[in-house]
C-alpha cells in the first residue's frame, strides 16, 4: 500500500484504493478468520506475506496436503472453516486430497488456490501451472467458487464460509486467479463490498411431530442403544448430549472421534461390549453418526442379521442435519432432521423427569460382557514382553492421557490406530483426532500442527511407522513453530509389520517391509527437536512425561516387535482374497 498512499498524498483528485490482496485478507478477518495454513509460491507468496503483515497467523508447511489436513481439523475443532492456501495446479491438487477428506468427514474447510491466466487455461495454450482447477474441484467438495473481480471478493468469501459451515459442514474450493490479487478498487467501494456473514450456521429446529415420533420409539424400546458419532462431537452440544444419555440411562457407544464426548470410563459406555450391543439392541438412536462401513451399513452379522446383507431387525432413530442421510443404508423409522443441539434439546424437553430406565436385564447383560472385556484388557496390559508390543507401549500412552486429559490425541496407522482406539481412554470431547470416515493415512502431522495452532493443549500423535511416512517431513514445521507436539512412532519395521519375505528370493525386500531398526528420532533432532529411542515401556513413559512437561517438539521412536499386530489391524476382512492358491 506504500506507493498507493504516496499517490493519494500527492494527488488530491485521486481516491484511496485497495486491491485484491487486501480485500481477501479483510474479508477473512471481518468473519473472524485469523489463521491460514498453506505453502507459499506463485501466485500467492505476496498474499501470504501481506496476510501475516495484517496480523493473521500464517503457518507454512512442507507439503500442501498437510496444510490442508491442518485446516480441516482446525475446522472440526472450532466450527470455523479452516483455511488452506496453495499455489496453482500441482499445489492445488496436493491440497485437494485434504479438501475431499474434509468433505467426506463433514469438516468445514476452505481451500484457496491461486490459478493461472483464465484465457490461456481455457484455450489450453500451455500456461505455467495450467489447470482448470474449478472444474476439477467441483465433484470433489461441497461447493466450488471462482472470483474474477475484486468487487466480488466479499461475496466469494461469504459464499465459501456459508457453504463450509451451514447444514452438513464440508470442504469448499475458492479459486483466485493471479490477476485478481493486483486489481484495484476505491478503498471505500472495496470496504462496502465486504460481507460479515450473519449466522453462518443457522440452527435447524426439528419438527415437533418428528421429535414425538422419536420419543415414542425410544420409549417402547426394550434394549435401547445410543450411538455417538463425530457429528455429535463437532456440534459442541456436550452438556445436552451428556444429559440425554444420563437422564435416559441408555447405554451408548462412541464412534472413534466421539470418544471422550462423555468420559470413556463412564458407567453407561458400552464401548467394551461393542460386538454384544450392536446385534443385541432393538432401538438405536444415532446422533451424528452415519450407517456407513464403520457401522457395517446398519445390517449384516454385526447387527445380528443372518448374512452380510440381512437386516438385524433394529429400529433406528437418526439425528442428522442432512435429510438425505436418512434411509441411505437401512430404513430409518424415526428421522430427526436438524442440528444436533436443537434435536437433543427437543428430546430432553420431551423426556422430562419421569423417564424409565432401560430394563435391568439389558443393562446387566451389557455390564457382564463389558467387565469381562475390561478384565481381559487389564490382563493383557499388565504384561511386559520384550521387545515391546502395541499393548505394553499403549499402556503407557493410556496412563499419560489419563494424567493429561486436555491433551489432544492424533492417531493413524493400522494396528497403531486400532489398538490405540480401544486401549487409550479419552476423557474430554474433541480430543481424539484420527483417520475418520475414509481410513485415510497421512493426516498425522497436519492434524498435529492444526490442533496445536488452534488449541492451547499439548498434542500427542500416535503413529504407525508407515502412516508417519506420509507427512513426516512436517517435523520441521513442528520445530519451526516450536509446537508442543509429542510424536510416538510405533516402529515395527513396515506396513502392518516387518516380517514379510520376498518369495522370489530376489534382492528387493517385500512390498510391506521398511529399513529395519530405522531411527525416526534422528529426524526430529535434525531440526532441533528432542529425539528419543525407546525400547521399554519405562523409557517411553519417561520420554512422554518429559515431552508433556517441557512442551518441546519431541519424537519418540518406540521399538515394537516386528511380529506384533495383524494385517490391516481389525479390518483384515476388507482385503480381497485370491482364488488361486500357489
Ligand atoms: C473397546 N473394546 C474394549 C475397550 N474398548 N475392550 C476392553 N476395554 C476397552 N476399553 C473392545 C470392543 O468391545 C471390541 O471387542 C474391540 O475392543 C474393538 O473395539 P472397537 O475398536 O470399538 O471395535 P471394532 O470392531 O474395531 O470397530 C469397528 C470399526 C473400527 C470399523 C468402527 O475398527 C474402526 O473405526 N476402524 C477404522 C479402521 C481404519 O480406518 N483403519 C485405517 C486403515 S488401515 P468385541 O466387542 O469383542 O468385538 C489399512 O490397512
Ligand atoms: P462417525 O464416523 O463418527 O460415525 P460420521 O462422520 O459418519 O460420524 O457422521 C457425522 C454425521 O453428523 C454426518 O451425517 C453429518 O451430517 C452430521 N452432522 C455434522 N454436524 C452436525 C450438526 N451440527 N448437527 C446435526 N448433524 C450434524
Ligand atoms: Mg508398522
Amino acid at each position: 500500500m506504500g506507493s498507493v498512499e504516496t499517490q493519494v498524498a500527492t494527488d488530491s483528485q485521486s481516491q484511496e484504493v485497495t486491491d485484491g490482496f487486501h480485500l481477501v485478507i479483510d474479508a477473512l478477518k471481518i468473519n473472524g478468520i485469523d489463521t491460514i495454513f498453506g505453502l507459499p509460491g506463485i501466485p500467492i507468496t505476496d498474499f501470504a506475506r501481506k496476510a501475516q503483515a495484517e496480523g493473521m497467523r500464517v503457518i507454512s508447511f512442507r507439503h500442501e496436503q498437510n496444510a490442508g489436513n491442518a485446516a480441516a481439523i482446525a475446522g472440526f475443532m472450532t466450527q470455523k472453516p479452516g483455511i488452506c492456501l496453495t499455489v496453482s495446479a500441482p499445489g492445488f491438487l496436493n491440497g485437494l486430497t485434504a479438501l475431499t477428506n474434509a468433505t467426506t468427514n463433514c469438516f468445514p474447510m476452505i481451500l484457496i488456490s491461486g490459478s493461472s491466466e483464465r484465457e490461456i487455461v481455457d484455450l489450453q495454450q500451455g500456461d505455467y501451472e495450467e489447470m482448470d482447477q474449478l472444474a476439477i474441484a467441483k465433484p470433489l467438495c461441497k461447493a466450488a467458487f471462482r472470483v474474477l473481480h475484486a468487487e466480488d471478493i466479499g461475496v466469494g468469501i461469504a459464499r465459501a464460509i456459508r457453504a463450509a459451515v451451514s447444514g452438513r459442514p464440508g470442504g469448499v474450493y475458492l479459486d483466485l486467479p493471479a490477476k485478481l490479487f493486483g486489481q484495484t478498487v476505491e478503498a471505500q467501494v472495496g470496504k462496502n463490498s465486504l460481507i460479515k456473514v450473519v449466522d453462518p450456521a443457522p440452527r435447524q429446529i426439528p419438527a415437533p411431530d418428528a421429535v414425538q415420533r422419536a420419543l415414542d420409539l425410544l420409549k417402547g424400546a426394550k434394549r435401547p442403544l445410543i450411538l455417538l458419532g463425530k457429528g455429535a462431537a463437532y456440534a459442541q452440544a456436550d452438556e445436552d448430549i451428556r444429559a440425554l444419555v444420563e437422564r435416559t440411562g441408555i447405554p451408548y457407544l462412541p464412534m472413534s472421534m466421539a470418544k471422550g464426548l462423555l468420559p470413556d470410563t463412564h458407567d453407561q459406555s458400552a464401548a467394551a461390549a461393542r460386538s454384544f450391543v450392536l446385534p443385541g439392541a432393538d432401538v438405536v438412536l444415532l446422533i451424528g453418526a452415519r450407517l456407513n462401513w464403520l457401522l457395517s451399513h446398519g445390517k449384516g452379522k454385526t447387527w445380528g442379521g443372518k448374512d452380510h446383507k440381512a437386516w438385524g431387525g433394529q429400529k433406528f432413530i437418526q439425528i442428522d442435519i442432512s435429510p438425505q442421510e436418512m434411509d441411505s443404508n437401512v430404513r430409518i423409522d424415526a428421522p430427526l432432521v436438524g442440528d444436533i443441539g436443537s434435536c437433543v434439546g427437543a428430546l430432553l424437553a420431551g423426556i422430562g423427569s419421569g423417564w424409565a430406565k432401560p430394563p435391568a436385564d439389558w443393562l446387566g447383560a451389557i455390564e457382564e460382557r463389558k467387565s469381562k472385556n475390561l478384565a481381559k484388557m487389564a490382563e493383557t496390559l499388565a504384561k511386559n514382553p520384550v521387545p515391546m508390543n502395541f499393548h505394553s507401549a499403549l499402556n503407557v500412552v493410556r496412563d499419560i492421557v489419563k494424567a493429561n486429559p486436555d491433551a489432544v490425541l492424533v492417531n493413524e496407522g493400522a494396528n497403531a490406530l486400532d489398538f490405540t482406539r480401544s486401549i487409550v481412554d479419552m476423557y474430554k470431547p474433541r480430543k481424539r483426532l484420527d483417520v475418520g470416515t475414509w481410513g485415510i493415512m497421512g493426516i498425522g502431522m497436519g492434524f498435529a500442527v492444526g490442533a496445536a495452532v488452534v488449541g492451547r493443549d499439548p498434542v500427542i500423535a500416535i503413529e504407525g511407522d508407515s502412516a508417519f511416512g506420509f507427512s513426516g517431513m512436517e517435523v520441521e514445521t513442528i520445530c519451526r513453530y516450536n509446537l508442543p507436539v509429542c510424536i510416538v512412532i510405533m516402529n515395527n519395521n513396515g506396513v502392518y509389520g516387518g516380517t514379510d519375505k520376498n518369495p522370489t528370493g530376489g534382492p528387493d525386500v517385500a512390498p510391506t517391509v521398511f529399513v529395519k531398526g530405522a531411527r525416526y528420532d534422528k529426524m526430529m533432532e535434525a531440526f532441533g527437536g528432542v529425539g528419543v529411542n525407546a525400547t521399554t515401556p519405562a523409557e517411553l513413559r519417561r520420554a512422554m512425561e518429559e515431552a508433556i512437561r517441557s512442551r518441546k517438539p519431541t519424537l519418540i521412536n518406540a521399538v515394537i516387535d516386528e511380529t506384533a499386530g495383524t494385517e490391516s489391524g481389525r479390518i483384515t476382512s476388507l482385503n480381497p482374497q485370491s482364488a488361486k492358491k500357489k
